[in-house]
């Protein structure tokens, strides 16, 4: 299963540290001013040397001021620029970030699938760009709301462009593309007033969803911790809709498509994620981007759930339902391959913002499905491109193919490419741009046959034994905050309307479960079950299930709380230990410039260590453990302020991995008082491990704290 599958492809990991064939394509549009000869001198957009773009012409006396010219062409260029530079955001997934890698299959094993080169060839290392997004919020909404998340992936392969554009959930809102403006304008801030940004608490989502029992699933992963994950680098990744493959037989199976992180899968808690909001909005975007510029490239595996024909109609659901999963006792999850995230974007604009995708793009050996989400979607990404950027946007460097672009395709706005050819329609008495002779796609010969009408199929009639199913697969905790998040959610719905309804929705699902928000959000709480829940449950949808074999610290973010007096050597061995360990460490102080150690005279020229932050201007949220070293005048001074005892406390809140040494077990002892914690108890004690994750030593006995000991716990 997925856990075997993936210990075995750790064997046989690469690194992708070539430059890819991609990254090798965007130079012909990358400037460098440090490269290009006066690189650095302004011109016009037309090449013009400008001398002057502080001073609009204008006329003057000499002593005061006159009127400005319209004659002026090189400040009416720098305003006209500036008066365009906004374009349509995403009218979804608006808000994102980007980052460059590489995909490789370990071997041919999918051939019995697939012919495509690009999931069958082990020798090709296939460029990928990645987008990951938030859904609701528009583009300068906060990274750590509580949403879905996009998964969307760029193969730019030998045969062309292969986009999987999909989400960290493995299941959608809605069965039927046709429902998407609703869905969409239902959880988009309401049209009234434009409320709220970035959140799905309020009245419009919740009325939809509970007229949509179809979307009940869906509603389950979002309000589990998978719609607050801690980073895009702990997220699975889903395609969601049911794709086909086709092998060099020309036989067709059915295929979803996944993303499994090395990391495990890892989510913040509901405290966190508010407080990230105001604290750091951007907190997504900037992991991403500090852990690829560290050299902790993100990975994935990637794997396949594949479904003969013969075997579509043998399921209790409809394999062609995007609001159902298939359930991997069923379907076994095969892992093929891997892709790393090496390299962040030059410039935002021309890379995350103007990429594009469509899940119309597909390579030839992988097909659709008659799914009627994905063929809605098939419409509609290629259409929204054309708002967004206009006709020609494929020819924009981000998204242009690695491979020759050969067509009788023409004109239109901002066309780049000039074709040397005096014809531009087939058939043409040169033989120019003929249809391939061999290799080109060939959709599958599918026999259809049917009556034109507007219905779904019987087996999508059925919602919630998934949504049970989901449920019923959570840990208790993962429960427990499921149940908060829902309450959350309902809570913030002024109408009575919409939350009575949606308890009575939530009684599909689980009798229990609809009587705790009931009772929370001042709800009718229901007397009986309306449906049985017979418990059935699967590990592989809780994220517990994706924690990596080994505990790893790599590319987590742990803090080192100082005042003025504490223990350099100490400090300095446990930076050593944690980066042996791959994390990063942060000196957090009491101001951002040198902070004394013990022995050192403050205010000194030398001896002080630089704090990367101040205790007030970052908190604990933004990071994954404490550590609070020795130092009897530093413990003091930690103790004298609100602020450390904050830290602390609220690490503790969150379920963090908290580390103290020497004065510093004192100091969490007896200023921040963690409660029921056993402290190591004097200055030479062995280190002790409590419950909750807090480990204290004593002065004497650092050596024993490796950073192995530091194992990162958090949510339980
Ligand atoms: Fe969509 C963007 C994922 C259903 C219409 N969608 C978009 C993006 C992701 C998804 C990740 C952002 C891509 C990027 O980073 O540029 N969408 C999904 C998933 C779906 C889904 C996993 C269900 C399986 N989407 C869906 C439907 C429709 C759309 C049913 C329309 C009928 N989606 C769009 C869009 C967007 C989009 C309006 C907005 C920006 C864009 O396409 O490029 O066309």
């Amino acid at each position: 299963m997925a856990t075997a599958g993936v210990t075995g492809a750790v064997k046989q990991a690469f690194t992708a540290t070539t430059e890819s064939q991609k990254i090798a394509d965007l130079q012909k549009n990358i400037v460098d001013p440090d490269k290009v000869p006066k690189g650095h001198t302004f011109t016009t957009d037309h090449g013009v040397p400008v001398r002057d773009t502080d001073n609009w012409l204008r006329v003057t006396d000499g002593v005061g001021t006159g009127p400005s010219l319209l004659e002026d062409q090189i400040s009416r260029e720098k305003i006209h620029r500036f008066d365009h530079e906004r374009i349509p955001e995403r009218v979804v997934h608006a808000r994102g970030a980007g980052a460059h890698g590489i995909f490789k299959v370990y071997d041919d094993r999918a051939s019995k699938y697939t012919s495509a080169g690009v999931l069958t060839d082990a020798s090709r290392e296939t460029p990928v760009f990645v987008r990951f997004s938030t859904v609701q919020g528009s583009r300068g909404s906060a990274d750590t709301v509580r949403d879905a998340r996009g998964f969307a992936v760029k193969f730019y392969t030998n045969e062309g462009n292969w986009d999987i554009v999909g989400n960290d959930i493995p299941v959608f809102f809605i069965q039927d593309a046709v429902k998407f403006p609703d869905i969409i304008h239902a959880v988009k801030p309401e049209p009234q007033n434009e409320v709220p940004q970035g959140q799905s608490a309020h009245n419009n989502f919740w009325d939809f969803v509970g007229l949509q029992p179809e979307s009940a699933h869906m509603v389950m992963w979002v309000m589990s911790d998978r719609g607050i994950p801690r980073s895009f680098r702990m997220m699975q990744g889903f395609g969601v809709n049911t794709y086909t493959l086709v092998n060099s037989k020309g036989e067709r199976h059915f295929v979803k498509f996944h993303w499994i992180p090395e990391l495990g899968v890892h989510s913040l808690m509901w405290d966190e994620a508010l407080k990230i909001n105001g604290q750091d909005p951007e907190f997504h975007r900037k992991d991403l981007q500090e852990a690829i510029n560290a050299g902790a490239y993100p990975k994935w595996y990637f794997g396949v759930q594949v479904v003969s024909e013969a075997d579509e109609h043998n399921f209790d659901f409809d394999i062609l339902d995007a609001t159902k999963v298939w359930p991997e006792e069923l379907v076994p999850l095969q892992i093929v391959g891997e892709m790393v995230l090496n390299r962040t974007v030059d410039e935002f604009f021309p890379e995350t913002e103007q990429v594009a995708f469509c899940t119309s793009h597909i390579v030839p050996g992988i097909g659709f499905s008659d799914d009627p989400l994905l063929q809605g979607r098939n419409f509609s990404y290629f259409d929204t491109q054309i708002t967004r950027l206009g006709i020609n946007w494929e020819e924009l460097p981000i998204n242009r193919p690695v491979c020759p672009v050969m067509n009788t395709h023409r004109d239109g706005q901002s066309r780049h490419t000039i074709i040397k050819s005096n014809v531009n329609y087939w058939p043409n008495r040169n033989d120019q741009f003929h249809p391939a002779e061999k290799g080109g796609y060939q959709e599958y010969a599918q026999k259809v046959q049917g009556i034109k009408q507007r219905v779904r199929g019987a087996k999508f009639q059925e919602h919630y034994n998934q949504a049970q199913l989901f449920y019923n697969s959570l840990t208790a905790y993962e429960k427990a905050h499921l149940v908060n998040a829902v309450s959350f959610e309902l809570s913030h719905c002024d109408d009575p309307v919409v939350y009575e309804t949606y308890i009575k929705l939530l009684n599909n699902i689980d009798f229990e479960l609809a009587k705790k928000v009931a009772h929370v959000v001042g709800g009718i709480v229901p007397k009986t079950p309306v449906r049985e829940n017979p418990g059935w449950s699967t590990p592989t949808l809780s994220q517990t299930y994706y924690a990596p074999k080994e505990p790893t610290i790599k590319s987590r973010r742990i803090a080192i709380l100082v005042a003025d007096g504490f223990d350099l050597a100490e400090v300095k061995a446990i930076r050593a230990a944690l980066k042996a360990g791959s994390a990063t460490t942060w000196l957090i102080g009491p101001r951002r410039g040198l902070v004394y150690p013990e022995g050192v005279e403050m205010g000194s020229e030398k001896g002080g260590l630089l704090a990367d932050h101040h205790w007030e201007g970052q908190r604990s949220t933004l990071f994954d453990a404490i550590v609070v070293p020795s130092g009897a005048s530093h413990a003091q001074r930690l103790a004298d302020n609100g602020r450390p005892i904050h830290w602390v406390r609220e690490a503790f809140g969150h379920c963090k991995a908290i580390g103290a040494i020497g004065e510093g077990v004192a100091f969490l002892r007896e200023a921040a008082q963690l409660p029921g914690i056993e402290y190591a108890t004097n200055i030479n004690s062995e280190a002790v491990v409590s419950s909750y994750g807090v480990v204290t030593v004593g002065r004497a006995s650092l050596s024993s704290v490796a950073a192995d000991t530091l194992k990162i716990g958090r949510g339980e």
